[in-house]
C-alpha cells in the first residue's frame, strides 16, 4: 500500500511537473574550448562538450557556425572520423556546418569533438568564435542573441513587422531585427541565408531613422537622406537613403547583393515603399532577430568556444626545432 501510494505519488507529481513546464524542455549544451591554430593545421573546436535534456535522449541536428570572426573563401569546418548515424553540410555563406542526425546526444557530442577548423590563409591571424546549438537560428556570441531570416516573397513592412513580433524562439520574443553594430549588421547581411526587412522606419517624421522594434525602439540612428548624418550605426547602401518614387520611402531592408554599390558592404541596407520593389527590390522576406526582451527566459542551448589564430613562430633550439602549439 505504502509502495503504491509512493508511486502514485511519484506519477501525479510527474504528471503536474510535465503540465506546469509545458511539452518540452530544451537541451543544455555547454562547452569549453579556447585553442591556438597554427598555418596548415586542423583542429578540433572544442575540448569538451555537453548535451543534456531533461526529457529527451536524441535530436534531429546540431548547428556549429563560425559565428565571430568569419572569413568566407579561407575558412572551413570539417566533421572528421565515422559517424554512421550523422551527415555533415558545410554551408559558406553563413559558415556554417550542419551535423544531421537523427541521433543520440552522445553521438552528437563525439561529432562535435570531431568537428575541425582550417583556414587555406598563409598568415592566419585574429579569433574566431564558434557557436554550437541544436536550433535553427543563428547565435552571435557578441550579443547574446538569436537570428534568422523568414523567406516570405513580396511580403510587406508593416505585415513582416506584425509577423516577426508573432514569433517565439525556445520561449524568446521576436522582433524585426536591429542592427546596432557593424558585426551584427554582417552577421544577418553578409552572413545569413537571406536578405530582408529589418526593423527601422522613417514614417513617423521623414529622414528621422529610427529602429521601431526590440530593445531598441524608439531610438534614432540617422538624420536625413544619403548625405544625412550617423547618430548611432547606420549601414545604408551607396546614394541610400533616398526616398524615391512619388510616395517616398520610409521602410528599411537589407538590400540584395547584386544592388550593393558605392563600396558599401554586401549586407548594406536600402529605404523602400511599404510593399517592396521591383526587381532586385522586391521583397524576399524578413529577419528576425531574439534577445534582450522583458520576460525573456534564459535559454542554454548554445555553446560558444574560440580560437586564436597565429603565425605560430618556429623556435629553435640546440636539439629540436618545431612549431609551438597549444590544444
Ligand atoms: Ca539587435
Ligand atoms: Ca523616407
Ligand atoms: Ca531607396
Amino acid at each position: 500500500m505504502k509502495i503504491l501510494q509512493k508511486t502514485s505519488f511519484v506519477i501525479l507529481f510527474g504528471l503536474a511537473a510535465s503540465f506546469i513546464r509545458g511539452q518540452d524542455q530544451p537541451p543544455v549544451v555547454t562547452g569549453t574550448g579556447d585553442q591556438v591554430y597554427c598555418p596548415g593545421a586542423s583542429v578540433s573546436i572544442a575540448n569538451s562538450i555537453s548535451i543534456t535534456d531533461p526529457d529527451d535522449t536524441t535530436t534531429t541536428a546540431v548547428y556549429i557556425q563560425i559565428s565571430g570572426g568569419y572569413s568566407n573563401g579561407e575558412d572551413l569546418l570539417t566533421l572528421t572520423g565515422s559517424h554512421p548515424n550523422i551527415s555533415s553540410t558545410w554551408e559558406p555563406v553563413q559558415g556554417e556546418l550542419t551535423l544531421l542526425g537523427p541521433a543520440t546526444y552522445i553521438e552528437f557530442e563525439a561529432a562535435i569533438l570531431a568537428t575541425e577548423f582550417s583556414s587555406n590563409s598563409a598568415s592566419p591571424s585574429g579569433t574566431k568564435q564558434f557557436s554550437i546549438t541544436v536550433g535553427e537560428a543563428n547565435f552571435l556570441p557578441n550579443t547574446g542573441h538569436y537570428y534568422e531570416f523568414v523567406s516570405d516573397p513580396g511580403i510587406s513592412w508593416t505585415a513582416a513587422e506584425t509577423a516577426a513580433s508573432g514569433r517565439t524562439y525556445f520561449g524568446l520574443q521576436g522582433y524585426l531585427v536591429t542592427l546596432t553594430t557593424q558585426e551584427e549588421a554582417d552577421f544577418s547581411g553578409a552572413q545569413a541565408s537571406g536578405f530582408g526587412w529589418i526593423g527601422a522606419t522613417d514614417l513617423a517624421v521623414e529622414g528621422e531613422w529610427r529602429w521601431v522594434t526590440g530593445p531598441e525602439a524608439g531610438i534614432q540612428f540617422w538624420q536625413g537622406r544619403s548625405n544625412g548624418t550617423e547618430l548611432t550605426y547606420a549601414n545604408w547602401n551607396g546614394g541610400e537613403p533616398n526616398n524615391v518614387g512619388g510616395g517616398g520611402e520610409d521602410y528599411a531592408h537589407i538590400a540584395a547583393a547584386s544592388v550593393i554599390r558605392g563600396g558599401a558592404p554586401i549586407g548594406a541596407w536600402n529605404d523602400l515603399p511599404n510593399a517592396g520593389g521591383g526587381g532586385a527590390y522586391a521583397s524576399q522576406g524578413y529577419v528576425v532577430e531574439y534577445g534582450g526582451m522583458p520576460g525573456d527566459p534564459t535559454l542554454n542551448i548554445t555553446a560558444t568556444t574560440a580560437m586564436s589564430l597565429s603565425l605560430c613562430p618556429i623556435i629553435t633550439n640546440r636539439r629540436i626545432t618545431h612549431r609551438i602549439k597549444r590544444n
